[in-house]
């Protein structure tokens, strides 16, 4: 145990430490402490808030002064007797660990799983035993391309990771935002990975996709033709972390207490439905604010807005699985919702921010093989692969095999066994019994835990499925993932015509940042085999001849169109969770603002006062308004909707200011409601945005609200030329 600082020693009045400070370098330096807290995970707590605490080594010797380095006299050379000074910067030197391969940026947040229907007839999972039961979860929400300092908005797929710590031990449901994946077989993901990342001899683009090694891989990769439909949709585009869906991908199984075998695939529904940002927003939300999402989730959850989704799942047998045209073992495949309806049985609330990004949200370890008994895997040779890769690259994360014991890792269960020792063995076992059998209690029998054959995890005995036993070991790819394109058309098929219109302008745009004319030509000669009015559109967006199609190893068939496929159509319909900007001017008129502000409110959505300067505008009753952000530093881009409530001197000097014609001309360009007080039309006209059914009054406070999670797609088509 630490030893407890005595109380109050390293307050400013302590005369010793008062001494020891020279004039003029004495900072609040001395709120710092460690308080001795034993947790679930026997870890020792920091907490910098206890003002009474003094600062130690990290072996727990006062400091007298953290202001200055010991010199041979005041301007002399400095000592390496300094064991302070040298423990900080040693400390300092290797703060930072290696960023994961991918997902290397990432936000988190706790929160709580509750079961809603108990599900025991399909598992004997104890989570899943009643309905009301509740753990704790950690999520981690993530961008896969780009380093840990990138920005939250490129075009790319989300992580959607999460950590439910059950009684039974920790379930780590790591998904993604879509339910399909790039590739079949695990061997392929160091590829596809290269492919993605910066270009190996130039180390550029950071976090896009939109460059030739992807597009040559995927080209020449017929299966990743799927995924790529999903990853140019808006969803690799999300407006918030809170508004995306996600999934497991792999078919798992569940597996009930009578033995019985099902089937599983997980989604996770959002409460606030489904929202992305328009591209052109996207782009510029990452120069405005590369912590968008990081932000938005923050705040969310700071102002008690807590996000909720629902966890659902399909279940289905073996006689299902056999009867599709497509293999349920492919995470290139998704299993239609109309063919097997998702069933909620659960809710998930993110409620708390993390303490400590670091400790927390970089130090997290998630592994798919958390699953606790009455959940296993299925063959999906993806799934496979990921078994071993998690476990192995965390002992290059965070240096040890005991990462376990990291108080985000650790189970909040009871943990015994008899692994011992290792890097960093923060855990204190009692005793002499570390193997086992043993006889070493006091009567002469087994000493320590033993293993539990009724309740313990047992792996499905079945070793291969759908009656497809093995008969030899072979290094080949099942004739049933052989439908490369399928899916891929039925995906393209179920978006509405805006989203297919979004779909073919990011191909175009991709394709039009690849160098290699023929990576662009190998790729349209894909497109060709998902849909000829796609291809021809992307061809003609590229000012290029469409190429005969490329072969094919099986025929497509036809799939029905299925609306869940689609954004537009889980739309929500409510401006809850949503922001609204609102630009006020010196002089302008309160009552307005105010009932902008309360509309807002009263619908569950935020407001950010905007100013042309950070001191807040002097309105028309005389008093000032405090502001939120100042213009130049909060553009339109980081709204749902805006508001410009200005007195005509104010719109005066908006016209003359670029940053407020912008705020305008984006929103109009973004197709968001506009709201304006009717001397700002002066600043309107310079800005380009044209009368329609979202260009409001700005006293028409209920109407702006209502159209907070809403875009104004018909003027789209006058304003942005269609590939
Ligand atoms: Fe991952 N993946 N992955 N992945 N993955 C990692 O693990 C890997 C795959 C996913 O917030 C790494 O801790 C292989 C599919 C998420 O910490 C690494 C294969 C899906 C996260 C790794 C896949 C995912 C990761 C990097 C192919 C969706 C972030 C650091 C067989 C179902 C988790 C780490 C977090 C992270 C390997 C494919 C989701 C290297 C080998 C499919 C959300 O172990």
């Amino acid at each position: 145990m630490a030893q407890k600082p005595t109380p109050g020693a390293g307050k400013r009045d302590n005369p010793v430490a008062a001494t020891s400070l020279q004039a003029g370098t004495n900072t609040d330096a001395t709120n710092a402490s460690y308080q001795d807290q034993r947790g679930n995970g026997g870890e020792l707590q920091q907490t910098t808030t206890d003002r009474d605490a003094r600062i130690t080594t990290n072996h727990g010797v006062p400091i007298s002064d953290n202001q200055n380095s010991l010199k041979g006299g005041a301007r002399g050379p400095s000592l390496l007797e300094d064991f302070v000074l040298r423990e900080k910067i040693f400390h300092f030197d290797h703060e930072r660990i290696p960023e994961r391969i991918v997902h290397a940026r990432g936000s988190g947040a706790h929160g709580t799983f509750t079961v809603t229907r108990a599900i025991p007839e399909l598992t004997r999972a104890a989570l899943f035993q009643a309905e009301g039961t509740t753990c704790d979860v950690f999520v981690r929400f993530s961008t896969v391309a780009g380093s840990k300092g990138s920005k939250d908005t490129p075009r790319d797929v989300r992580g959607f990771a999460v950590k439910l710590y059950t009684s039974e031990g920790n379930w780590d449901l790591v998904g993604n935002n879509m339910p399909v994946f790039f590739i079949q077989d695990a061997i392929k993901f160091p590829d596809l990975i290269h492919s993605v990342k910066p270009e190996a001899d130039r180390m550029m683009p950071q976090a896009a996709s939109a460059h030739d090694t992807f597009w040559d891989f995927i080209s020449l990769m017929p299966e990743s033709q799927h995924m790529a439909m999903w990853l140019m949709s808006d969803r690799a585009i999300p407006r918030s972390f809170r508004m995306m869906e996600g999934f497991g991908v792999h078919t798992f199984r569940l597996i009930s207490a009578d033995g019985k075998a099902s089937y599983v695939k997980f989604h996770w529904k959002p409460k606030l439905g489904l929202q992305s940002t328009l591209w052109d927003e996207a782009v510029k939300i990452s120069g405005a604010d590369p912590d968008y999402l990081r932000r938005d989730l923050w705040e969310a959850i700071d102002a008690g807005d807590f996000p909720e989704w629902d966890l659902g799942i399909q279940v289905f047998d073996e006689a299902f699985a056999a009867a599709q045209s497509y293999d349920v073992l492919d995470a290139t495949k998704i299993i239609p919702e109309e063919d097997v309806p998702v069933q909620v049985i659960g809710t998930m609330q993110l409620n708390r921010n993390p303490d400590n990004f670091f400790a927390e949200t970089e130090q997290v370890a998630f592994l798919p093989t958390n699953v606790p008994p009455g959940i296993d895997f299925s063959n999906d040779p993806l799934l496979q692969g990921r078994l071993f890769s998690y476990m192995d690259t965390q002992k290059s994360r965070l240096g040890t095999t005991n990462f376990h014991q990291i108080p985000i890792n650790a189970p909040r269960c009871p943990m015994h066994n008899f692994q011992r020792d290792g890097l960093m063995q923060t855990q204190v076992p009692k005793g002499r019994a570390n193997y086992e059998p043993n006889s070493l209690n006091e009567a002469g029998e087994a000493a320590g835990p033993r293993v539990d054959a009724e309740q313990g995890f047992r792996t499905i005995a079945r070793m291969t499925e759908l009656g497809n036993e093995p008969a030899e070991k072979l290094r080949v790819r099942a004739e049933s993932f052989a439908d490369h394109f399928s899916q891929a058309r039925q995906f393209y098929l179920s978006q509405t015509e805006t989203e297919q219109g979004h779909i073919v302008n990011a191909q175009v745009f991709e394709l039009s940042k690849c160098q290699m004319p023929h990576v662009r030509i190998r790729q349209m000669s894909q497109l060709r085999n998902i849909d000829e009015d796609l291809a021809r559109r992307v061809a003609e967006g590229l000012g290029m001849d469409l190429p005969e199609a490329a072969p094919v190893a099986k025929a497509p068939v036809d799939a029905a169109p299925s609306d869940p496929l689609s954004i537009l159509k889980n739309a929500d319909r409510s401006a809850k969770g949503r922001k609204l900007g609102v630009l006020v001017t010196d002089g302008a008129d309160a009552a307005v603002v105010e009932a902008l502000a309360s509309a807002a409110r009263s619908q569950g959505a935020s407001v950010m006062i905007v100013s042309p300067k950070v001191g807040g505008p002097k309105l028309a009753d005389g008093k000032q308004m405090a502001a939120d952000a100042q213009l130049d530093g909060a553009p339109s881009v980081i709204f749902d909707a805006v508001a410009v409530v200005a007195s005509a001197d104010g719109a005066a000097e908006l016209v003359r200011h670029k940053p407020a014609i912008d705020w305008l001309s984006d929103a109009f360009a973004h197709l968001k409601a506009i709201g304006y007080s009717a001397e700002a039309q002066p600043v309107l006209d310079k800005a380009g945005v044209q009368a329609d059914d979202f260009v409001l009054q700005a006293s028409a406070a209920d109407q702006i609200v209502s159209k907070l999670c809403e875009r104004n797609w018909a003027r789209e088509k006058t304003i942005w030329a269609p590939k």
